[in-house]
């Protein structure tokens, strides 16, 4: 388990003040010239050797994604942008840094931003986030009256504004490509990739759109050492994670955790177990809404990390955020709610996402009911292999995976409930 020295959040619950003199004395800002000064290379050598996988669900290496972008300037501006709409269902961890934590993320635009030779930052804020875009503007203010952004920033000789632009309520605008299109005033639709934002992203130019919590952790990282943050985990899945914990544990919490620890672990020490005890797990979804579930018992000896969860549990770590349902659950009806969530934020403009996601909605609100034939289910199962790998942009899969990781693990559930509502609904032969 981690131990409290090695928090990268050390305000994660809101306990303490989260203004910059907060932040300050809690380490925040410490030597950010220093840092810069040490120059490009370094910062972006220190990031590969930490190991930090990008937290906003793909994992993509960072260090990797910031050596994208070009060390001289063709004549173009260069950004970064950094992704805070955070809206995939069960997915809160970002909304904690800019409520709580907020000069982590700033301090992080700073420094990622020079490795990148961007002179300006976009963060772009989900839409519902009141309190968090009040919080973070209230947070660059006051970096801005301290000399640390702006000219000169923390006197480091590096001139630097962070932007902060707040969205509409579209859970697709953060894809990385609609949500550039929103902030350049478009409708939030994705772009075909390639070419990716690092050749040609905001206004066409240089972009790298990095995670709220890939950014927060990068001055710590810096000070303590790629090495230090690679220490936690395991291979290819390094450093401290942030877990959003929510439904059936007694105390959903967002946690800072170790790499690599294990469910049980995550949910006993932060969560007080599950509700109703162990024995009353049914299933879990142990990375936001788009990865498939997993059930409870595959669950009880899972490492939470990319690795694991998908190459022995055919799931993702995704976001981190831990769904957990209990024996009570109906398992078909929550998988038919994502569906209806996915269909609802389709942007609409590729067939398959389009016409498949109101599909699969529509098959699922049967199999809910129990009124559709059985072989409706392995219908279901094709119509989502129609929309897998078949779309401009990941919606289209996250729609189609929970479906299969449903009629993967429980078919058993949704036979049962097919024959029992037929069952049920042949009418009895009245008596001679
Ligand atoms: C240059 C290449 N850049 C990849 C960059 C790319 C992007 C990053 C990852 O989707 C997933 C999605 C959701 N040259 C590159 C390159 N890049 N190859 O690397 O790219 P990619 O395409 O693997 O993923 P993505 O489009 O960023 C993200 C899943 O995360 N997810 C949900 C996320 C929801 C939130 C939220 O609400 N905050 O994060 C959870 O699992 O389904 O599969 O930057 O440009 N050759
Ligand atoms: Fe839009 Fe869906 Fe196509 Fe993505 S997959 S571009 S959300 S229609």
């Amino acid at each position: 388990m981690l131990q409290d020295k090695d928090r990268i959040f050390t305000n994660i619950y809101g306990m303490h003040d989260r203004t910059l003199r907060g932040a300050q004395s809690r380490g925040h800002w410490d030597g950010t010239a220093a840092i810069i000064k040490k120059g490009r290379d370094w910062i972006i050598d220190e990031m590969k050797a930490s190991g930090l996988r990008g937290r906003g669900g793909a994992g993509f290496p960072t260090g990797l994604k910031w050596s994208f972008m070009p060390k001289e300037s063709d004549g173009r501006p260069s950004y970064l942008v950094v992704n805070a709409d955070e809206s995939e269902p069960g997915t809160c961890k970002d909304r904690e840094i800019m409520r709580h934590d907020p000069h982590t993320l700033i301090e992080g635009c700073l420094i990622a931003s020079f490795a990148m030779n961007a002179k300006a930052c976009y963060i772009y804020i989900r839409g519902e986030y009141i309190r968090e875009k009040e919080a973070l503007q209230a947070a660059i203010d006051e970096a801005y009256e301290a000399g640390l952004v702006g000219k000169n920033a923390a006197k480091s000789g590096w001139d630097f504004d962070i932007y902060l632009h707040h969205g509409a309520g579209a859970y697709i605008c953060g894809e990385e490509t609609a949500l550039l299109e929103s902030l350049e005033g478009k409708k939030g639709m994705p772009r075909m990739k390639p070419p990716f934002p690092a050749g040609a992203g905001l206004y066409g130019c240089p972009t790298t759109v990095n995670n709220v919590e890939s950014i927060a952790v990068v001055p710590t990282i810096l000070r303590r050492g790629g090495a230090w943050f690679a220490g936690f985990g395991r291979p290819n899945n390094t450093g401290t994670k942030l877990f959003a914990i929510s439904g059936h544990v007694n105390n959903p919490c967002v946690v800072e955790e170790a790499m690599s620890i294990s469910f049980e672990e995550l949910i006993e020490k932060h969560c007080g177990g599950i509700r109703g005890g162990w024995d009353n797990l049914k299933a879990v979804i142990p990375g936001g809404s788009s990865v498939p579930m997993v059930p409870g018992k595959a669950m009880r000896g899972a490492t939470m990390d990319f690795d694991y969860l998908r190459n022995e549990l055919q799931s993702g770590l995704g976001t981190a955020a831990v769904i957990v349902m209990d024996q009570k659950t109906d398992v078909i009806k929550a998988i038919w709610r994502l569906a209806k969530f996915y269909k609802h934020e389709s942007c609409g403009q590729c067939t398959p996402c389009r016409e498949g996601t109101g599909w699969m909605m529509r098959v699922m609100e049967r199999l809910v009911k129990g009124d559709a034939e059985p072989e409706e289910i392995d219908m279901l199962l094709d119509v989502t292999k129609q929309v897998e790998g078949h779309t401009i942009c990941a919606l289209g899969d996250a729609a189609a995976w929970p479906i299969q990781g449903l009629i993967r693990h429980f078919r058993g559930d949704i036979e049962d409930r097919i024959a029992h509502k037929r069952s049920a609904s042949v009418t009895p032969v009245a008596a001679e």
